[in-house]
């Protein structure tokens, strides 16, 4: 048996165009399969009968009425069959072209659709044409009509990627792109997404599918569109690897009219950072007599290793090790002083500080880099000297607490963190300890 095979259809993905013409092809073949005949090779004899293209004329603008025709015919012999519609210049806009067929009938929907657009409103001479492996080419020719096309395809206006090198490894720079764009008119199919520019040939599916930042406007409906792209990171992903990307932008309205457009991102230092306080270990004591006893005014001193145990530097920023703060103070009021704002919370940058039991002011109040500026990396970008702690290294920090008032619970818990700041406090309530500030007026 031969059955009747609906041909491929154009789109390369089931849109609601391909799923449409689906039913309306499987209405049509289902009840014809009882009438199939058996189509033997023939050496001799035309290559291609009953070709037809019903109905012949049709209106392909997705209003349900006459969107698309059948194309029919019977192939006889093995052939190279090519389907092409000439249109009043005499110029051929190919449906098929030289694809192999084996002998039996075929049947395909057309909506008017040749290489991703509704071909213009016009009278177009179509052509199923074959030949054979001998060399014998015979075709079929007829008419058909197109009108009120909907030949207006969506456009991506102003669209955009910006910057066009991005760090995805939340150190607060250039860790986001913003990609952009106005879509012109409402779309049936609408994807964005990254490809690499040399793709794995090893991978079958490089694609990187991109979710629109949340906004009144639906992802297919008319009007602005906004990604805000971190490479998938804040959701605990790894990014993309590191390399050139096609930023892709793929949408298809309901007549089939298809627009793509792309952009270059690059995407380097690219991934999670991790990094942690070394064994959790904090050793803190009042240097005098090594406990954690302090007489009011006396000091406190404190030392911890941080260890950079991911793939991509951490950023770090003052104040230094061996920064001396007074109980009353936190690196705020030290940035104040010091007039550096570097010493301020910064996004993305990573700092170890210490907190302690019943604080009343600034949540781990006496900060730190998570290292010696030795043990770092500094450069300058944007005119500023960023520091980073490499991977694979280790960062020692330490300093002194001056214990010049008594916290409102003595004696006091005290602890260390690490903290990814405005992302996270990687290791909250390290190595805690007790330590106790002794008031000369109540004699301890
Ligand atoms: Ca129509
Ligand atoms: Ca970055």
């Amino acid at each position: 048996m031969n059955p009747i095979t609906p041909e491929a259809l154009p789109a390369s993905r089931p849109t609601h165009l391909a799923r449409r013409l689906v039913r309306f092809a499987l209405g049509a073949v289902l009840p014809t399969l009882a009438l199939v005949v058996f189509i033997s090779g023939c050496a001799t004899g035309p290559l291609v009968t009953n070709a037809r293209v019903e109905p012949a004329s049709i209106s392909p603008n997705a209003d349900g009425n006459n969107d698309a025709t059948r194309i029919s015919y019977t192939i006889r012999r093995p052939s190279d069959v090519s389907i092409y519609l000439v249109d009043a210049n005499g110029q051929r806009h190919y449906f098929r072209q030289d694809r192999r067929r084996a002998a039996r009938d075929y049947n395909v929907l057309w909506a008017g659709v040749i290489d991703d657009r509704v071909l213009p409103n016009g009278v177009y001479t179509w052509t199923v044409e074959a030949t054979d492996d001998a060399g014998r080419t015979d075709k079929a020719t007829g008419q058909i009509t197109l009108t009120d096309g909907d030949t207006n395809p969506p456009q991506f206006e102003n669209f955009a990627v910006k910057p066009a090198v991005i760090t995805p490894n939340q150190d607060g720079i250039d860790d986001r792109a913003s990609i952009t764009y106005y879509l012109s008119k409402k779309v049936d199919e609408l994807q964005v997404y990254l490809l690499p520019t040399h793709p794995d040939p090893d991978n079958p599916n490089p694609k990187y599918p991109l979710a629109e930042t949340e906004r009144e406007v639906k992802p297919t409906e008319p009007g602005f569109h906004f990604y805000d792209y971190d490479g998938g990171i804040d959701l605990g992903a790894d990014p993309p690897p590191d390399g050139d990307y096609y930023v892709v932008a793929d949408a298809q309205d309901l007549a089939g009219n298809r627009t793509v457009v792309t952009k270059t991102l690059t995407i380097s230092n690219g991934g999670k950072p991790r990094a942690d306080i070394v064994k959790g270990e904090i050793t803190m004591i009042n240097p005098e007599t090594g406990d954690r006893n302090i007489p009011l005014g006396g000091a406190m001193m404190f030392t911890a290793t941080i260890e950079n145990y991911g793939n991509v530097p951490i950023r770090t920023a003052g104040p230094w090790p061996g920064t001396v703060y007074h109980s009353n103070e936190n690196f705020n009021t030290l940035a104040y002083r010091e007039s550096e704002k570097s010493w301020f919370e910064q996004s993305g940058t990573w700092r170890f500080g210490l907190n302690f039991q019943a604080n009343p002011g600034q949540d781990f109040p006496f900060r730190y880099a998570v290292g010696r500026k030795e043990d770092l990396r500094c450069e300058t970008i944007d005119g500023r000297e960023q520091c980073f702690l490499d991977p694979g290294k280790r960062g020692l920090v330490y300093g002194t607490i001056i214990w010049d008032t008594i916290p409102g619970r003595n004696p006091f818990q005290m602890w260390g963190g690490l903290l990814h700041e405005d992302v996270e406090v990687v290791n909250n309530f390290a190595d805690v300890q007790e330590v106790k500030v002794a008031d000369p007026n109540q004699g301890n």
